[in-house]
C-alpha cells in the first residue's frame, strides 16, 4: 500500500490516465495544481496519490486507471453519481434529451434505484440549474425545456419497469392548489412503482376536496403529498385536516414532503411520515409492503 502511494508517474502517463494532453499536465505541474518531484535528470514525476486527490477534488474521471496500475473500474461506484449529476445538468441545459435518458438508464443498469437517481442526480441537477437561472447564467426557456425533458425521461423509465402484480397495494399522490411543481410527484410515483406498488401521480394543483374523493374512490394504502410552494399555508392546514381524518379512518398512510413544508407548518399537521427525500419514501413504503 505504502509502496503504491510513493509510486510516481511521468506527465505522459498521468495524461493518458486522465485522458488529457501531456501539455496540460505539465502546465498544471508548473502552476502548482499538481505537485511533483524531479529526477536527477530533471524530469517531472507525479505521485499516484496526487493524481487521485486531483481526480476527487476536481470531479475528473480516470479514463485509463490501469496506466497508473489501478483496477480498470476505479472511479465507478458512488463517484459515478456525482459525475452523472454534472452530465445530467449539462444535458438539461443543452436540451439533450437522449443524453438525459441514457444517463438515467445507465445508472439503473448499474444498480442504482430510482430514489437515489432522483435524490442524487435529478434534484441536484435542477438545483444547480435554478442557481444558474437566478444568477442570469441560464435562460428561463432552458429551465422549462429541462422540466419537459425530465418529464419525458421519467415516463420512459416508467415504461422500463415491470407492471405491478394485482395484489399490490395502491398509492396515489398530488400537489396542492397553487403548486405547479410536478417532478417530485412524478419521481415519488416511480419510486413506488419500482417497489412494485400500483402507484399513480394524480397531478399538480389539486384541491384537497378532490384528493379526498380520490381516497374514497381508489382506496389507497398510501397517499403522498408533495408541497413545493404554498400560496396560503393557513388555508392548506384547514383543508388538509378532513383529508387526514378520512385517511386515518381508511387506514391510508399520509406521506408528506417538499420544500414548502417548514418545521412550523409541519407542527400544525398530522401525518404518518414526513420525507426529506425519495429514499425516505422508499424506506417507509418498503416497511409497509415491498415486492422487490
Ligand atoms: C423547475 C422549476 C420551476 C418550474 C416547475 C415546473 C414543473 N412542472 O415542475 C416552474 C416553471 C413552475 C417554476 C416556477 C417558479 N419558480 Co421555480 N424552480 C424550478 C427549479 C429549477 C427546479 C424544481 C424541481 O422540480 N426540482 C426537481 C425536484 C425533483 O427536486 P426537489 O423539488 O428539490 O424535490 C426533492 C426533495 O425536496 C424531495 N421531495 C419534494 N417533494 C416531495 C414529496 C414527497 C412525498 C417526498 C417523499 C419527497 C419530496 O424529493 C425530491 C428529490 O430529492 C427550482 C430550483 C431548485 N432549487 O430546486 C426553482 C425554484 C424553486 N423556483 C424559484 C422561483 C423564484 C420560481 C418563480 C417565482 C419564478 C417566476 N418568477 O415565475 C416561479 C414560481 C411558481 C409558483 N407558482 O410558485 C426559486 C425559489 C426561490 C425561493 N426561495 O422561493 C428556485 C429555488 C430557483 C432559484 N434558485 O431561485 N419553477
Amino acid at each position: 500500500m505504502d509502496r503504491r502511494r510513493n509510486e510516481t508517474f511521468s506527465p505522459n502517463q498521468v495524461a493518458r490516465s486522465l485522458g488529457v494532453s501531456e501539455a496540460s499536465i505539465k502546465r498544471w505541474c508548473d502552476k502548482g495544481i499538481l505537485s511533483f518531484t524531479k529526477t536527477a535528470g530533471g524530469h517531472r514525476r507525479i505521485p499516484v496519490h496526487v493524481v487521485l486527490d486531483f481526480v476527487r477534488e476536481n470531479d475528473f474521471t480516470l479514463a485509463q486507471p490501469e496506466v497508473l496500475g489501478l483496477p480498470p473500474s476505479v472511479g465507478l461506484g458512488s463517484r459515478t453519481l456525482r459525475q452523472a449529476c454534472r452530465l445530467y445538468g449539462q444535458a438539461l441545459e443543452q436540451g439533450d434529451e437522449l443524453q438525459c435518458l441514457q444517463l438515467t438508464l445507465d445508472l439503473r443498469l448499474a444498480g442504482h434505484d430510482m430514489a437515489v437517481i432522483g435524490d442524487r442526480v435529478i434534484a441536484p441537477a435542477f438545483y444547480e440549474l435554478g442557481q444558474r437561472w437566478q444568477h442570469g447564467e441560464a435562460e428561463v426557456y432552458q429551465e422549462r425545456r429541462g422540466v419537459e425533458i425530465t418529464r419525458h425521461v421519467l415516463s420512459r423509465l416508467k415504461d422500463s419497469l415491470a407492471p405491478p402484480v394485482s395484489a399490490a397495494p395502491t398509492a396515489i399522490g398530488a400537489t396542492p392548489l397553487g403548486d405547479p411543481y410536478s417532478l417530485p410527484g412524478q419521481l415519488c410515483e416511480l419510486v413506488l412503482l419500482e417497489l412494485g406498488w400500483q402507484a399513480r401521480f394524480l397531478g399538480s394543483e389539486l384541491p384537497m376536496e378532490t384528493v379526498t374523493t380520490a381516497v374514497e374512490d381508489l382506496h389507497p394504502r398510501v397517499l403522498w403529498l408533495s408541497v413545493s410552494v404554498l400560496e396560503d399555508p393557513e388555508g392548506f392546514v384547514l383543508d388538509y385536516r378532513p383529508l387526514y381524518e378520512l385517511c386515518l379512518k381508511r387506514q391510508c398512510a399520509v406521506v408528506v414532503g417538499g420544500r414548502a413544508l417548514t418545521g412550523s407548518l409541519r407542527r400544525q399537521l398530522k401525518y404518518a411520515s414526513y420525507c426529506d427525500n425519495l429514499s425516505h419514501l422508499r424506506g417507509f413504503a418498503h416497511s409497509l409492503w415491498g415486492a422487490k
